[in-house]
């Protein structure tokens, strides 16, 4: 089911000084950056390497409020990993599936991600304990 490991993303206080932080230690690039009002987050993509199957990257997010999703898990565990992003080939198709297995879906449909991308959640509950979600890349 899984392609690729699309991004890892990462709960922070300072999206600026974040970015500043990977790109001077680790030698990354942003490559976008973009306000998601639906999720709750300022965000931006820095790639880290190229697949056949595509393109991974860390994915910084800093909370527009404090009563979101990043925003209350800042407040409860501080800055770090706050889920990983899994690429595969057809979202819909794939919550199908992950539905039927039992695991609890936060979004029963696709939403707007990162770069074009079509995106959901599944409850960290169900998943031990990571928050996982699932990244349909857009048709290039
Ligand atoms: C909360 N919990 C987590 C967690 N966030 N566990 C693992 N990883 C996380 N990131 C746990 C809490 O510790 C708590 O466990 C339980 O889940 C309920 O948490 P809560 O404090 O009630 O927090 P809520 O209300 O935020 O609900 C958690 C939930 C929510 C995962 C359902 O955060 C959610 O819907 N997340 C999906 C959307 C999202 O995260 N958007 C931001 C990234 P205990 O044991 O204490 O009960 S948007 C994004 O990334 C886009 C832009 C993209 O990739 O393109």
């Amino acid at each position: 089911m899984f392609l690729r490991i699309d991004h890892v993303g990462i709960a922070c206080h300072d999206l600026e000084e974040k970015i500043a932080f990977y790109e001077s230690t680790f030698g990354l690039t942003v490559v976008s950056r973009e306000v998601n009002e639906e999720q709750g987050v300022r965000e931006a993509m820095l790639h880290v390497a190229d697949g056949p199957s595509g393109a991974s990257y860390v994915q910084l997010l800093e909370p527009l409020h404090p009563d979101t999703p990043v925003g209350r898990f800042l407040a409860k565990r501080g800055e770090g990993v706050h889920h990983i992003g899994y690429g595969v080939a057809d979202v819909t198709e794939a919550l199908r599936r992950l539905s039927a297995q039992g695991i609890r879906l936060i979004d029963e449909r696709p939403r707007h991600g990162s770069m074009g991308a079509a995106i959901a959640f599944l409850h960290p509950k169900d998943v031990g304990g990571v928050l996982t979600e699932l990244v349909q890349a857009p048709e290039r």
